[in-house]
């Protein structure tokens, strides 16, 4: 007997099932693995990872197994929806498009006329597919109000980089002696990375990993674990710092050449001796000075581009400058097997070629226009991204700033704080929101619009190592629902938005973007999975030859953007400041939110069966001793309190968690861990929340 899989790939075979190529989307950008999705009769009947696919050959992780149930949960919305009930009630009637579309461009333009195109903000949670499309409408619109997600994800690194270099990275680990890991624990945010890195260690790369917690990383692949205290990684980069400069271990010509701010940041680091470090950190001294060592003994180094760990704290970005700090002391920047200087190609993956993606997105950016949302409170987040910050969004709703929000995928527990988002959303004029699913934030909106999974759709992909493509949908969208750029390209048609090629719609974007490409839309979308394209090697150094786009040329530890902002009242150095606790005494504990479980994905895969199956309820992780301690065993009820709230949860006591300590995952709706963190907490340079160092206090409950 052959497999379904065999039978479906016999021509003529009559099972009725077809094996459809396309990409999952329910995780990070940095992988969209490649999925082999078996139909029949237009129904999704399961999914397996596709074996040609260049990210996944053929597996596929806890949530990418998901991918049946997750299109075909229960909550997906298939017409639009125009609220009927109470901001919230749930009650909503079925429109037609043709109505909601006109509700939406008549609502919006009435806002743009009366109180100008200010008075309204475009929003995009966590999909990322549709974003340069979705900036450039927001800019045809007249608003410099566009903001996402990545508010509270991966730019506050990219900032730290152009802040340094005035490009972005990415680390040559194929090629590196030393690979320093910093929050790195891919086996459950990113399963296929672990792999390059055993890979590499089996050719001999030594690995150091950074993490105050216990890991599947640091237990199989670190030649040295750091268990830093949460948020202090800035302390441990210049202790770290500190020893290489005391030893002579720095490479003073590339320095001397390359490095712009050498001294004064040399003598900083010096107030970090390894003893100081370790009070600082809780890293024993003799680690610290061992870290030195691996990095001096080791020719070349390359360390982990953080999205969330390093960044998710109140000094989080230049807690980021302090690592990168390493690698331009020791010569790794722009060197053989250490942080190569990349350009983005699409939607953040850097594919080793360039498309015109920046000067899409950008056409048509409102000069004149007010000033984004965010911009006064974060300089430094606006000078670089000249977008919206969206963690003051709720503030600028209350302000009355904000009278409307069109949303893409909004989901209001991603913000920091006592549920100010979701108050927000109830004093506004008009909410749109565009999701799968009725979500609880998507309740509060005045029009719910569906959109449609990577299975029901096309879309253009970017991937590490020159490849790229175009995908087809698998099955024709559920409902009425619609591709999120069919609705903006609607919509921009209706509003009779000023912009010809916006008006076009996506695939007319994508060939614009990729004119200069030596491929096309279609001889991508023929084939079933990513093409390569050809390239030529990099040249190391060129970038340092040619002079950075920093204004000094050079990689910058003192940042000359900064110290020309002074009014800014930021550093212009990888200056450490620690988690903020009023009351240590009151608040014994730090509560760390957010880190990565296999099976979940933020708020996505709570509501899918399989998925919520493996961890049913909402759970915080604490140490042995301290669950001894409290006198609670796995399974009893305890309350986490900080002092903007509180939640009651389940104890899961581990031996991964270091005492004093305790994590719990967010996105929960009976357990917002986000609602009870300082919505005010912020990052001054990048505006990201800290979710990761919140004093809090934790105590044995009754249900
Ligand atoms: N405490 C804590 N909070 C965190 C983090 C943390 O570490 N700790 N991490 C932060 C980070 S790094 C991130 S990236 C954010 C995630 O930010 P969120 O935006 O909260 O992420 P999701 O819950 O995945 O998705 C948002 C919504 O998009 C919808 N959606 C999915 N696909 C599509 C689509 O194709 N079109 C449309 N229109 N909608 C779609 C989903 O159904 C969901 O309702 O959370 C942040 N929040
Ligand atoms: N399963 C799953 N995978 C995901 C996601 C998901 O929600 N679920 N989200 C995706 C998204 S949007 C993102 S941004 C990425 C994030 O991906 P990662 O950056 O890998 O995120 P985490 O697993 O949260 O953190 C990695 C490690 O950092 C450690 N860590 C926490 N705080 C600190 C700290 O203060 N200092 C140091 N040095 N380490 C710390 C944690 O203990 C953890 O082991 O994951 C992506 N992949
Ligand atoms: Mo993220």
């Amino acid at each position: 007997m052959s497999t379904p899989r065999e039978q479906a790939k016999i021509p003529g075979a009559d099972t009725g099932i077809g094996i459809r190529h396309t990409l999952c989307d329910v995780c990070t950008p940095q992988m969209h693995c490649g999925l082999d999705v078996y139909v029949k009769d237009g129904k999704v009947l399961k999914v397996e990872g596709s074996p040609d696919h260049p990210v996944n050959r053929g597996y596929l992780c806890t949530k990418g197994v998901s991918n049946r149930q997750y299109l075909y949960r229960e909550d997906r919305v298939l017409t639009p929806l125009r609220r009927t009930g109470p901001r919230g009630s749930g009650q909503f009637e079925p429109i037609s498009w043709e109505e909601a579309l006109e509700e939406i461009s008549r609502r919006l333009l009435k806002v743009r006329k009366e109180r100008g195109a200010d008075g309204v903000a475009f929003f995009s949670g966590y999909g990322k597919w549709y974003r340069p499309m979705f900036r450039r409408f927001a800019h045809a619109f007249g608003t410099q109000n566009y903001g996402t997600e990545s508010s509270c994800c991966f730019t506050s690194g990219l900032m730290a980089w152009q802040v340094a270099t005035g490009m972005h990275v990415e680390a040559e680990m194929a090629k590196s002696e030393l690979f320093l890991g910093w929050g790195t624990n891919g086996y459950y945010s990113r399963y296929r990375m672990p792999d390059g890195i055993e890979r590499r260690r089996a050719q001999g790369m030594k690995v150091i990993i950074i993490d105050p917690r216990m890991t599947p990383a640091n237990q199989r692949l670190a030649d040295l674990w750091l268990r830093p205290r949460l948020g202090t990684d800035g302390a441990l980069a210049l202790s770290i710092a500190c020893e290489l400069i005391r030893n002579d271990w720095v490479d003073e010509e590339y320095i001397r050449q390359y490095v712009y701010g050498y001294e004064e940041y040399r003598a900083y680091a010096q107030g970090f001796p390894p003893e100081r470090g370790e009070a600082l950190t809780g890293v024993p001294a003799e680690q610290i000075r061992a870290a030195a060592r691996m990095i001096h003994e080791s020719r070349s180094m390359s360390i982990c581009e953080s999205s969330a760990p390093v960044g998710h704290h109140r000094n989080g970005l230049q807690n980021y400058r302090a690592i990168m700090a390493l690698l331009a002391i020791t010569g790794n920047y722009d060197r053989e097997g250490g942080q190569l200087p990349a350009v983005h190609s699409y939607m953040e993956i850097s594919s080793g070629f360039q498309t015109h993606e920046e000067e899409y997105m950008d056409a048509g950016f409102p000069e004149e226009a007010p000033r984004a949302v965010g911009a006064e409170r974060f300089p430094l987040w606006y000078a670089l991204r000249r977008d919206m910050q969206a963690n003051d969004l709720a503030n600028a709703i209350d302000a009355g700033r904000i009278e409307a929000v069109f949303a893409l995928g909004m989901n209001y527990r991603m913000f920091a704080g006592d549920g100010r988002m979701e108050q927000a959303l109830k004093k506004l004029d008009f909410f749109v929101d565009v999701d799968l699913f009725l979500t609880d934030t998507a309740r509060y909106a005045d029009i719910v619009l569906p959109a449609c999974t990577s299975m029901e759709r096309g879309e253009f992909k970017c991937y590490p190592n020159r490849y790229l493509w175009y995908t087809k949908p698998v099955i024709q969208p559920l409902g009425q629902s619609r591709p999120d750029v069919e609705i903006l390209t609607l919509l921009a048609r209706k509003m009779e938005l000023d912009d010809p090629l916006l008006r076009e719609g996506y695939e007319a974007g994508i060939r614009w973007m990729i004119r200069d490409l030596p491929i096309t839309v279609e001889e991508l979308q023929a084939s079933e999975t990513p093409v390569r394209l050809e390239g030529e090697p990099y040249r190391y150094g060129s970038r340092l030859e040619a002079g950075l786009p920093t204004s000094t040329g050079k990689f910058e530890l003192r940042s000359t953007l900064i110290e020309s902002h002074p009014e800014w009242g930021l550093e212009s150095l990888p200056v450490y400041v620690p988690p903020e606790n009023p009351d240590p005494e009151r608040w014994g504990w730090t509560l760390c939110a957010g880190v990565r479980i296999p099976n979940a994905i933020h708020s996505r895969l709570h509501d899918v069966p399989w998925a919520r199956n493996l961890r049913p309820e909402p759970a915080a992780e604490l140490s042995l001793e301290d669950a001894q301690g409290l006198g609670v065993e796995e399974g009893d009820w305890i309350q986490v309190e900080t002092p903007f709230g509180a939640l009651r949860v389940r104890a899961m006591p581990t031996k991964t968690v270091r005492a004093g300590e305790i994590y719990l995952f967010h996105g929960y709706r009976e357990a917002d861990v986000n609602a009870i963190l300082d919505p005010d907490g912020l990052d001054p340079y990048s505006g990201f929340p800290a979710y990761r160092s919140a004093c809090c206090s934790v105590r044995r409950v009754e249900q």
